[in-house]
């Protein structure tokens, strides 16, 4: 009886145990279905039309890359060969390298390759960094600076080193960008410092390229044009907010920056090493 018994009892076990292993599979396979709703996305419909939707006029794409010089109809003829469609064909990101397909064209790289030059850096942090995205491993952009109201049109030397002293060599051949501030539009402080004089016998024809900074005034513009290898230019344009003269280490010249900001310095008074004049500017396009 009692053998009987417990033979029922270890069957009766097993069959709950395999309806419960059952009901969790079921149970299981329902939830990830329907709860957590995995049906793949229907695709969106495409229709050339679309586009028309995102990008309005020439306007409208010059004013968001920052560029006079391109159309809205170079832009859907290399969208076309790239085989780019949808409503965010403009602002869409297909290869994901966090570049939407206008600034692939303005770059002129890939739109359907993240790492246009293939060398293991995306085309956006080549750019993010100042790196050329079209051109392999270290080659920086080729960068100028222009002040109109000053005359001025410098090249700018991306300096390796943050030592102020061992940046003379660098300020012989134009401005120099201070190491590991923000490279040309890019979110964050980019500081360039330029001679406003020199030694009579100093080397480099830009010994006095900033005697004039302090002629700027608030409102006033400053183009910052970057070359990159494939022969794309772009032009980079801060206005000036901000001016003041300070010492040397005043945390207010190297602070970060939320947004795209130019910080130009040169030495204070003309002559002297004892001050530094200090011009603010914030990217407007
Ligand atoms: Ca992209
Ligand atoms: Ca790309
Ligand atoms: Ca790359």
């Amino acid at each position: 009886m009692s053998f009987l018994s417990d033979n029922l009892k270890f069957q009766l076990k097993k069959v709950g145990l395999l309806a419960s292993l059952f009901l969790a599979v079921f149970f299981g396979a329902y939830y990830f279905v329907n709860i957590l709703d995995i049906h793949p996305a229907p695709r969106e419909a495409t229709s050339p039309e679309a586009v028309q939707d995102v990008i309005v006029n020439n306007e409208e794409l010059q004013k968001r890359a920052g560029q006079d010089k391109i159309s809205l109809a170079d832009f859907q003829a290399w969208a076309k060969i790239n085989k780019l469609t949808g409503k965010d064909l403009y602002d869409g990101d297909p290869d994901r390298d966090g570049l939407p397909n206008y600034l692939e064209y303005i770059h002129g790289t890939d739109p359907n390759n993240a790492d246009t030059d293939g060398d293991i850096f995306s085309d956006k942090a080549e750019i993010t960094n100042g790196y050329d995205p079209d051109s392999k491993g270290e080659a920086m952009t080729t960068v100028y600076i222009k002040i109109e109201k000053l005359g001025v049109d410098a090249p700018m030397v991306w300096s390796k080193t943050d030592v102020e002293a061992n940046m003379l060599k660098d300020l012989e051949n134009g401005l120099a960008h201070f190491m590991k501030t923000a490279a040309p539009g890019q979110v964050g402080n980019m500081i360039v410092s330029g001679h406003s004089s020199n030694y009579i016998w100093a080397k480099g024809g830009y010994n006095h390229i900033f005697k004039d900074l302090n002629n700027l005034q608030i409102g006033d513009l400053v183009t910052v044009k970057t070359v990159q290898k494939n022969g794309r230019i772009i032009n980079y344009q801060y206005k000036i907010t901000e001016k003041f003269t300070t010492t040397p280490d005043d945390e207010r010249i190297f602070a970060d920056s939320p947004t795209p900001t130019l910080t130009l310095t040169t030495c204070w008074p003309i002559g002297t090493n004892l001050k530094r004049l200090i011009v603010k500017a914030e990217l407007v396009k």
